[in-house]
Parts: structure tokens; C-alpha cells; sequence
């Protein structure tokens, strides 16, 4: 099949997993365009049945704002004449989806759209009324819809009712492969960043409000008042300077370090013992399956999809957003028992690679282009 994967570009679970699909289903031999405002960051290794289209900005005096979903829909039609698509995959309802639906209407052949829901697009895009109409339509044009999780699922059709193409559930995956610990670097960075030996917390998000960075600050420092730790801060963005007034509120400035955007995050996961996550809203937290591959055990919010992939009291635990003294409890439980924190950390190595492993989702996914281009 040709299929044109159309994906946020920017760091973030939505275009990883677009990616990873990307090169898993050029590993079985379909061409993959695809199609961004930028090259989607995890997209580096060469591939023979991989590509990449950019689509242009322009700049003109009358346009406050350059109109990316109309760039993007005239892109997608480019390409889609050009190579002859089979099926066109939009991570994400707003605004790819949307495009999609425009640049079906001008193809010279019509290609069916598949929408796969990410969570931020139902659950805060989706739900400011602004977008509200908009995200309606993108989930009513579009051929087949899957979620990453049960729960987004079901969020999607009580925010907007039943759809009639159904949804259909294909959890986010993990290539365990790329995973796998690199010679002594463990060693080497537990060195650097922990050299009297403390115990090493870890978070790596876009820094959004709905990530609760700060809870992650504050969870730590309960932490660290028992157990010796240091904690690194991966990622950058909106509310890095809120984050990093609570380390200098909280004195913490020689035990929390920020290493920004980081590409290899595989890297920095083999050396943590523990990786937190606290968010307000979760779909999935695709960074949560990353550690737990990495035998990191996960302390995270009970939320959204996020049940369904940390197992409570086996992979790690769960606590209701915000209770941060729950999950300062829930990691010193793990760091002050040995044997306990082994077993989890396997049972979070096997669990990943067991239950989330990348070649059942491509094959679901090929099936489903395969059914909506039958049916097209
Ligand atoms: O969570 C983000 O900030 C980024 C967003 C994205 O576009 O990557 O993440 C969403 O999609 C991921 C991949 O399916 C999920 O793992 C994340 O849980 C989901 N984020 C939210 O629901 C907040």
C-alpha cells in the first residue's frame, strides 16, 4: 500500500508512534509519504520505502496567520495525485483530519481517510467550543477512527456521541529493540548525574500545564527528604518557568537538573530508577510504556488511558491527580524495598514488551487500510 501519514512534526507521543508506524510498515514493504510542516523529530533513519513532504509556509501582507490547513490540504492532494495514495492516516482530528477531508474533495481519485485520536485533540482541542463544530465534522468524514486507548474511546463518543464507523481501539507500541541498554553508559551517566550514588527520579514531557511539572518537583522533594535522589527534567515548554521557580522555592537547585529537549530519550530512561508522571489528562502516556520497556517502574496519575497501561501495584502505582503526598509514598515504597523494586522493574520490562509490541499494532493498522480501501 502507499499511505500518506500526515503527523505533528514536534516533539511528543503522537508523532512517535506516526513514525514508528512509519517504519514498521516500510519494514513489511508498503511506501510511506510522510506529510508535515517540518521533519517529524524521530524520523532520522534513512529508509527506502520512507519519505518526506514538506509542506511550505508562505508568507503574504493580508494573512495575519499563514493558513497551514489549507497548505497542508493542497500538499496531500499534491501528493496524492503524485504518487498515487492508497489511504490517507491523520494523526490527530484538528487539523489534520479536516485537511484530509479537503484534499479528498480535489483528488482526481478519492483516497479514504483514517483518523487516529491522540487525546489532546478530543479531550482539550476537541472540547474548546471553538473547535467543537470542526472536531464533529473531522470525526464524521472520516472513513475509520481508532484511539490509542479504551478510555479515549470512550471519552470521545460521551463528549460526542456514538459514530457510526465506530472506533476501533489500537493501543500505542513500543519496538523493544530500540530500547536495549548501550555498554557502560548507564554506569557512566549514573555517575554524572548521581556521583554519591542516590537513587535518579525522571520526567520527560512538553511541559504543558496539563502535565503538572510542578507536582513533579514537589513529589520529589518528599522523596528526597528520605531517600538521597536526584531528579532529571526532560523537555521544555510552557511551564518551565513556573517549574523551575518551585526548585528555587524549594531549595532544590543541586538535585534537579534540566536537560531540555533531548532526542535519545531511551538513553536517559536506562539510567533512572524511577520515571513520574502526574498528569491532569493522559490518553495514553506513550513515555510511561518507554520506561516501564526500560525496567523503570512508573509513579503516575489514575487518568484517562493511563490505567491501562501502568499495572497498579505490578508496573507501578497509581494515585488520584494531584495527591502528591500519595505518590511521594508510592515511590519511597519502591526505593526503600529492594526486593520489591526488582520485581517491578521486570514485571515493567516483560509487561511492556509482552502487551504493547509494535508488530500486532501495524498489523491491526494494515487491516484497517486494508477493510476502508476495500470499502472505498
Ligand atoms: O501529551 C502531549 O502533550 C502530546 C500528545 C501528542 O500529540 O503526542 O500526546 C497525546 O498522544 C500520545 C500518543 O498517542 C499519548 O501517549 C498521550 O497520552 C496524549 N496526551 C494527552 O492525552 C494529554
Amino acid at each position: 500500500m502507499k499511505i500518506g501519514m500526515i503527523c505533528y512534526p514536534s516533539y511528543g507521543g503522537s508523532g512517535v508512534v506516526a513514525t514508528e508506524l512509519g517504519y514498521a510498515l516500510g519494514e513489511r514493504g508498503h511506501e510511506v509519504h510522510f506529510i508535515s510542516s517540518a521533519r517529524p523529530f524521530r524520523l532520522r533513519r534513512f529508509h527506502e520505502k520512507l519519505f518526506y513532504h514538506e509542506v511550505s509556509d508562505v508568507s503574504y501582507p493580508v494573512f495575519k496567520y499563514p493558513p497551514y490547513t489549507l497548505l497542508l490540504a493542497n500538499k496531500i492532494v499534491e501528493v496524492a495525485n503524485y504518487v498515487g495514495l492508497d489511504v490517507i492516516h491523520a494523526h490527530y482530528a484538528i487539523p489534520h483530519s479536516i485537511s484530509a477531508y479537503l484534499a479528498k474533495q480535489m483528488m482526481t481519485k478519492q483516497v479514504p481517510v483514517v483518523t487516529t485520536l491522540h487525546g489532546t485533540d478530543v479531550t482539550l482541542v476537541g472540547a474548546f467550543e471553538e473547535f467543537n463544530q470542526l472536531t464533529c465534522l473531522a470525526l464524521r468524514v472520516s472513513d475509520r477512527i481508532t484511539a490509542v486507548s479504551n478510555a479515549l474511546a470512550r471519552e470521545t463518543v460521551e463528549t460526542f456521541g456514538p459514530l457510526k464507523q465506530g472506533i476501533e481501539v489500537i493501543p500505542n507500541f513500543i519496538d523493544p529493540k530500540m530500547y536495549l541498554p548501550k555498554e557502560g553508559l548507564r554506569a557512566k551517566c549514573r555517575e554524572h548525574f548521581a556521583p554519591c550514588n542516590e537513587k535518579i527520579l525522571t520526567h520527560i514531557s512538553n511541559f504543558r500545564e496539563v502535565k503538572r511539572v510542578v507536582d513533579v518537583v514537589k513529589i520529589f522533594a518528599l522523596v528526597e527528604k528520605v531517600v538521597p535522589s536526584r531528579l532529571l527534567l526532560v523537555g521544555d515548554g510552557p511551564e518551565m518557568a513556573r517549574v523551575e521557580r518551585e526548585v528555587i522555592k524549594l531549595g532544590l537547585e543541586r538535585k534537579v537538573q534540566f536537560l531540555g529537549k533531548q532526542e535519545n530519550v531511551q538513553d536517559i530512561l536506562q539510567m533512572a530508577d524511577i520515571f513520574l508522571l502526574p498528569s491532569a489528562q493522559e490518553s495514553f502516556g506513550l513515555v510511561a510504556l518507554e520506561a516501564m520497556v526500560c525496567g523503570v517502574p512508573v509513579v503516575a496519575s489514575r487518568v484517562g488511558g493511563l490505567p491501562e497501561v501502568v499495572k497498579h501495584g505490578e508496573t507501578g502505582y497509581l494515585a488520584d491527580v494531584g495527591d502528591i503526598q500519595g505518590m511521594s509514598e508510592a515511590v519511597l515504597k519502591l526505593l526503600t524495598d529492594p526486593l520489591q523494586y526488582k520485581a517491578f522493574s521486570e514485571q515493567a520490562a516483560n509487561w511492556a514488551r509482552e502487551s504493547f509490541p509494535v508488530d500486532r499494532a501495524v498489523r491491526s493498522y494494515e487491516s484497517v487500510y486494508e477493510s476502508v480501501i476495500l470499502s472505498s
